[in-house]
């Protein structure tokens, strides 16, 4: 509903249907509480629409490389957590704090996901000048029912959002346990952004409540062609195709101490002023676990595993060696493409620490910065070609490369992308020796040659093999 009919609903109709019948005000789709000489405000919406995306805040488990375990001077062995489940079908190794996706569920089915937050949370994106809802309802958590945490989304970057909806706790609502809010967002700035709970925000952030969001310009779905390739899907309103790509995926970054996880599920205060990564995540993972294939990550049709079992309700996890361990952090980082083809990189990072992103051997043009398109007020054009992304805490990137020509031999051609920070690409509790095999934030391209013909991409990270 737009703003507008909302607003003639709230004050004129209002009047108008003050006197009706209750026949003629049902028939007008107007509740019961308008008849009569007494107006009941709180009713003059009929029906509110139902959220485009539904979200739960609760707590859960994640599972980071096999590797050495780490050792706290404050509590001993932190990682891989000693309260963590260990069944042989759900191996996890450190307790977060998250979000999880409820989209196609009721209201009791939703509470099933206690327990079951991913990380990173669910991606989603909305289109430039459509309402967008997203409906948060906190549904406690399950290894903390000491904590009455509230919860809220941020959206973080979104330009004039009235504070009733912008998650800021201490300005605005936030989300008791047991309690559901649906945040109303109506965007004029495409570009990519992340969003995040606002309560107690080093921790909730830290602990995994956060993720990435991007808004659609209004240019898709037109065509313009560029450097000699049409397009119908962009990442700005450029007017001459130049943020036009064939393929799309996000790099969410963000991080994991162990000892703040696990002091946060052994009732333990964290002391954050002694913070480090000991796991530096794209999308959740720390490499090899990147290169891992996609559970269910279409956010608006996802895909559960059904059936009577206590796991009925969770989300389908991803295939692969690894695919036991990873049920809660369905996002692969991996890359794919043909020659040729245009790849968006939409970098966002709300880990506390700098990254620098190095994609080897392919320049990157930087298009967008901060969900704002590079180019001066004058039309002056300041995008620029780079390859490394060097981005801070809370900043968002939006890059686009041209797929180099297929070398072969092989299936594909494969280059690196990682953060150059080699302590954050290697992560520092893998010692040499160690039988480890934990990385950060690294994953690969993967270039195909033009005649192997990939299928389109369905969403984004989409990866086509
Ligand atoms: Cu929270």
């Amino acid at each position: 509903m737009s703003d507008q009919r909302r607003l003639l609903l709230s004050r004129r109709d209002l009047l108008k249907y003050g006197g009706l019948t209750a026949a003629a005000a049902a028939a007008a789709g107007i509740g019961p509480r308008l008849v009569g000489t007494i107006l009941q405000p709180g009713r003059a919406l009929a029906v509110d629409p139902l959220p485009d995306l539904r979200l739960v805040g609760t707590d859960g488990w994640i599972s980071m490389p096999p590797g050495p375990d780490i050792i706290s001077a404050a509590y001993g062995k932190v990682h891989p957590d000693s309260y963590a489940p260990n069944d042989p079908n759900y191996r996890r190794t450190d307790y977060i704090f998250g979000f999880a996706n409820a989209t196609d569920l009721d209201d009791t089915q939703l509470f099933q996901l206690k327990n079951k937050a991913q990380h990173s949370a669910p991606l989603f994106w909305a289109e430039e000048g459509v309402e967008f809802r997203v409906q948060l309802t906190n549904v406690g958590l399950a290894q903390r029912p000491d904590l009455f945490d509230a919860h809220t989304v941020h959206w973080h970057g979104f330009k004039n959002v009235i504070p009733f909806f912008d998650g800021e706790p201490t300005g605005s609502v936030s989300i008791p346990q047991g309690q559901t809010f649906t945040y109303v967002y109506k965007s004029h700035d495409p570009g990519t952004y992340m969003f995040h709970c606002h309560v107690e925000d080093v921790e909730h952030v830290h602990m995994g409540m956060t993720g990435l969001v991007f808004v659609r310009p209004a240019q898709d779905g037109t065509t313009r062609t560029f450097g000699g390739r049409p397009f119908t899907k962009f990442a700005y309103n450029d007017g001459d195709g130049s943020t036009g790509f064939d393929r799309e995926y996000a790099m969410f970054l963000s991080e994991l101490w162990a000892e703040a996880h696990w002091a946060d599920a052994h009732i333990q205060l964290p002391e954050w002023s002694d913070y480090h990564a000991d796991f530096s995540l794209l999308n959740g993972r720390a490499y090899p676990d990147t290169l891992e294939p996609n559970g269910s990550i279409d956010p608006f049709h996802p895909a559960r595993v059904g059936g009577s079992g206590d796991d009925r309700y969770d989300l389908v996890g991803p295939t692969g060696p690894r695919a036991e361990f990873l049920g809660n952090q369905p996002y692969s980082s991996l890359v794919t493409c043909e020659e040729d083809e245009s790849v968006l990189l939409r970098f966002a990072n709300l880990g506390f620490k700098e990254a620098s992103m190095n994609l080897a051997g392919i320049k990157m043009r930087v298009v967008g910065r901060d969900a704002t398109f590079m180019r001066g007020r004058d039309g002056f054009d300041t995008s620029y070609d780079t390859n490394t992304v060097a981005l801070g805490a809370g900043e968002s990137f939006d890059a686009i490369f041209k797929a180099p020509a297929y070398q072969g031999p092989g299936p594909y051609d494969t280059y690196v992308l990682y953060n150059r920070t080699y302590t954050r690409s290697d992560n520092l509790n893998v010692a040499p020796g160690s039988g480890g095999t934990g990385g950060g934030q690294r994953t690969e391209v993967r270039v195909y040659p033009a005649s192997a013909t990939l299928e389109a991409q369905r969403y984004p990270n989409d990866t086509r093999l």
